[in-house]
């Protein structure tokens, strides 16, 4: 259990924390001097871990920085003094990083115990509507240690469930130093999965390699670390060192390491915000540890008002690490006051389309917390598919978690895609209806290649997409496949009356001197039909693999295109290459046909030239069939 101090300047947070503990965590020599906390404490007794925090307002980011990783927070405020600033602020940022775990200490009673009343009457009142609201309210001193066991007690029952083990590790670094005869520490709170000694990971978003050489968990030496604990990485890797890390980076599995520079989340504006965020406004951003600048854009309004809530788009310079379910919390842009915050809800947001109420549509399905019930949703809303790498990734569901999932969702995973089984059965259909008008308009085709039968359905699927749908209803049979050409089963080539008649005239003329064959114009005076219908029928009877055009109105039969280019393997094996001369003699066509004809397998891919001498390629020898 790791429980944050939060609460106002001087109201006794790293008092009572050493009173708890033993521990001073104002360890840095201007703290001493100052007499203030400045950065992140820690502390740990056998059953509590503590991160104290700073009060003071212009070291709020540094507070962020710790509360994002607790558990229960400890909110100390002075019986003297009563409700600062910050205590306000930083129950708002408890609130808005969802923190619902917590004792509220009423400190120095043995300068005011007078003011329990009237103090915790203010504070419920201020609690009123947030997570914290049922807090014990306990009045302590760490100077005469009155209340402290209560306070413990308080504490320990305060602890609640665990997080995510299930996931990939996720561990947000607040600190990094380097450590005489160990090397590179990093610390902070693993958010989700575990981490063993030995475990190859990355550090996020710099993308450099981590390898695991020892750890501490809870301030304990361990094999292994699981989520909701404190923990202490000694880590290695090239081009590692204290330089290339900074507190609000992650170290996590390589598969979870996908930076972004833009995240849609669903933010509130805190109801005592100084003014309503204008579209594009400059904000602080903070998620987990990290605090970058960012532009906040209104997806669903031009204006966001105090106490209200809206779809915002947050982009930032650099990438970051960010995944579906974070909690993000947003201060000005003078970084004067926190003004609210909420949760992201797609960290890969496509870069078009951000208004679309569909789009707006999918992201309100998003927000919820379990990804079974977030990918039903999603689902059902329109196009009713999803890209299955980025919503696991988003959601940080590991590989062998996923068929359940997607059991659990009642989807169906082609291609890469996620589809709901009535987007799955909608494309099935308009498939089917695709092929189905295609085979009518052009009975005498085999059908439609994979592209333009994707292009004729409505839905815009991305092409692998399709490819795995494509696949899935081969093996259903619901379509069946003959080269490139997809085809309804049941459909069989049939060319229309005119052709039939056009190819049976012209097809014993092409037999009948199969390698120097009578081109468009001599069949047109062969068999009295105009040159332009000889054309376009021949045309058509190379798409279907009758014949094929060797050169300008120059058809052959394609069986006699496979036999030529049997002859020319046959020749070149025996003469050890192929010549102009020897193929013309074989075929004895003329040289001018056999070169149209030597020139047509070039560009085919079946001969290669060098000067006058061609090789015949073995693996394409037989594209034209036997
Ligand atoms: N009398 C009295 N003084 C306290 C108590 N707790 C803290 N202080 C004093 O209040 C000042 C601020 O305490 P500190 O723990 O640094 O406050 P923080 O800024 O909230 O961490 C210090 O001078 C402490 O000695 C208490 O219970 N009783
Ligand atoms: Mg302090």
């Amino acid at each position: 259990m790791i429980i944050g101090t939060a609460g106002h300047i001087d109201h006794g947070k790293t008092a009572l924390v050493k009173a708890l503990t033993g521990v001073d965590t104002d360890r840095l020599a201007e703290e001493k001097r100052r007499g203030i906390t400045i950065d992140l404490g820690y502390a740990y007794t056998d059953d509590l871990g503590f991160v104290d925090v700073p009060g003071h307002e212009r070291f709020v980011h540094t507070m962020l920085a710790g509360a994002s990783g607790i558990d229960t927070a400890l909110l100390v405020v002075a019986l003297p003094e009563g409700i600062r600033p910050q205590t306000r602020e930083h129950v708002q940022i408890l609130s808005l990083l969802g923190i619902d775990r917590g004792v509220v200490a009423l400190s120095k009673a043995d300068l005011a115990g007078d003011r329990v009343g009237e103090v915790s009457a203010a504070l419920a009142a201020l609690l009123a509507g947030t997570p914290l609201a049922e807090a014990p309210m306990i009045p302590v001193s760490a100077m005469t240690g009155q209340g402290l066991g209560d306070l413990r007690a308080a504490l320990l029952a305060s602890a609640g469930g665990s997080r995510d083990a299930g996931g990939h590790a996720r561990l947000a670094v607040d600190r990094a130093f380097t450590l005489s005869g160990a090397g590179l520490i990093v610390t902070g709170t693993l958010v989700s999965g575990r981490i063993g000694v030995d475990d190859r990971l990355v550090l996020s978003p710099s993308g450099l390699e981590v390898r695991v050489r020892g750890l501490h968990a809870q301030n304990k030496p361990a094999e292994t670390a699981v989520a909701g604990q404190r923990v202490a990485l000694n880590i290695a890797g090239p081009r590692l060192s204290k330089d290339t890390v900074t507190r609000g980076d992650w170290v996590l599995h390589p598969e979870i390491h996908a930076p972004t520079a833009a995240i849609d989340a669903r933010i509130a504006l805190l109801a005592d915000a100084p003014r309503a965020l204008r579209q594009d406004a400059q904000v602080h951003l903070h998620l987990g540890a990290a605090h970058v600048m960012a532009r906040a854009s209104l997806l669903d309004r031009e204006r966001l008002e105090p106490g209200e809530a809206a779809l915002v788009r947050l982009s930032v310079a650099q990438p970051i690490g960010a995944l579906a379910r974070d909690r993000v919390v947003l201060r000005d842009s003078g970084a004067t006051c926190t003004i609210g915050g909420g949760v992201v809800l797609d960290p890969f947001p496509p870069r078009r389309g951000r208004r679309v109420p569909a789009r707006l549509t999918q992201l309100l399905a998003l927000d919820v917390a379990g990804a079974a019930e977030a990918l039903r949703g999603l689902l059902a809303e329109a196009p009713g598919w999803t890209d299955m790498a980025a919503f696991m990734r988003a959601r940080n569901v590991p590989v062998e978690q996923r068929e359940v999932l997607i059991g659990c969702a009642s989807a169906a995973a082609a291609g890469g895609l996620l589809l709901s089984v009535e987007a799955f059965e909608s494309v099935r259909e308009a498939v089917v209806a695709a092929l189905a008008a295609q085979h009518r308009a052009a009975p005498e085709m085999p059908g439609l290649q994979a592209d333009r039968l994707r292009l004729a359905i409505p839905l815009r699927l991305p092409v692998p997409g399709f490819a795995g749908i494509v696949a899935a209803l081969l093996r259903q049979g619901a379509i069946a496949q003959d080269g490139p050409w997809l085809r309804l089963p049941g459909h069989r080539i049939s060319l229309s009356p005119a052709d039939e008649k056009v190819w049976a005239a012209a097809r014993p003329l092409l037999a009948a001197e199969r390698f120097k064959p009578p081109r468009v114009r001599d069949l047109a005076a062969a068999t009295g039909v105009p040159e332009a219908a000889v054309r376009t029928t021949l045309k058509r009877l190379q798409r279907i693999g009758h014949v094929v055009e060797i050169a300008a109105d120059h058809f052959f039969l394609r069986e006699t295109v496979a036999e030529m280019a049997a002859t020319a393997a046959e020749i070149a094996a025996s003469e050890g290459g192929l010549t102009a001369a020897s193929f013309r003699d074989r075929l004895d066509n003329g040289r001018k046909v056999a070169i149209q004809v030597l020139e047509f397998f070039d560009k085919a891919g079946v001969t290669v030239r060098s000067g006058d001498l061609r090789r015949v390629r073995a693996d394409r020898v037989g594209v034209f069939g036997s």
